[in-house]
């Protein structure tokens, strides 16, 4: 996979591409992440990428023709790569998309700042719009990292990008379960104690169930369409009949 994200700032997508697992898949060589400077690619002597919008109104707008230049030098590396537009008006970002992007070859990030960039680069350069959320922000660089983020996990080679991907099928769509670490008492509570019943088919079985009331507490909406499982139906049913012996007179 190759990353490439476009800006105005590329010390700021430089800084996260430095730490962590990002940096670990570039050293191994799984992955490759680089930021271009949009600037770069401005003519004139202030090399200016924005400006005044047609019909007026106030804000800026990113101009198209650095734009186009930054994207068709990203191409050039990899010819392959899907261009994605970070901005509000993109399709929900979730699990299911960062899974569909982590299979492309590679992903080119156009990060707009002030109002947005011209309609022209959506219409012939981006072939992806991605919001990650229903908030504003004042640049698409912190998207594109969120974005990245929730792809490079995911790819295989990376970290734990093989077995947590298995592991997820199982309890795909749940929140996580409750975790422990040492020590076993802390501020008055007590570690389950099935966790330390070196038990693993009881350990298995109570987080599946403490994984699904979360959910259930937690984010209801999450188990609106869901497909449940036998075992995850029977969970259910018990603490329906707990409720039902508690409220029963
Ligand atoms: N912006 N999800 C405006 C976002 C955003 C989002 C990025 C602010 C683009 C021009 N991007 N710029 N939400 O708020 O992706």
């Amino acid at each position: 996979m190759d990353f490439t994200v476009l800006t105005i700032f590329p010390e700021m997508v430089e800084a996260y591409f430095s730490e962590g697992m990002i940096r670990k898949a570039v050293d191994a060589e799984i992955v490759s992440a680089a930021a271009i400077n949009i600037r770069d690619f401005a003519n004139g002597k202030h090399r200016i990428t924005d400006d005044k919008l047609y019909g007026g109104g106030c804000g800026m707008v990113m101009k198209p023709e650095p734009l186009a230049g930054a994207i068709t030098a990203a191409k050039r590396k990899t010819p392959e790569s899907r261009v994605v537009y970070l901005t509000p008006q993109g399709r929900p970002f979730d699990q299911a998309v960062a899974q569909e992007l982590s299979e492309a070859e590679g992903l080119i990030f156009v990060c707009g700042r002030y109002e947005g960039i011209d309609e022209r680069i959506c219409q012939q350069y981006i072939d992806d719009e991605i919001s990650i959320g229903d908030y504003v922000l004042t640049g698409g660089e912190l998207a594109a990292m969120v974005v990245v983020d929730a792809v490079v996990r995911l790819i295989p080679g990376v970290l734990g990008g093989e077995d947590s991907a298995e592991k997820e099928t199982f309890s795909k769509g749940l929140v996580e379960h409750a975790q422990y670490t040492r020590p076993p008492s802390f501020n008055d509570l007590d570690v389950p104690a099935v966790l330390l019943s070196g038990n693993h088919a009881a350990i298995e079985q109570w987080r599946l169930e403490t994984s699904l009331i979360r959910t259930f507490l937690k984010r209801p909406d999450l188990l609106e369409d869901r497909d449940f499982r036998k075992e995850e139906k029977k969970i259910l049913r018990e603490w329906c009949q707990k409720i039902e012996k508690i409220i029963a007179d």
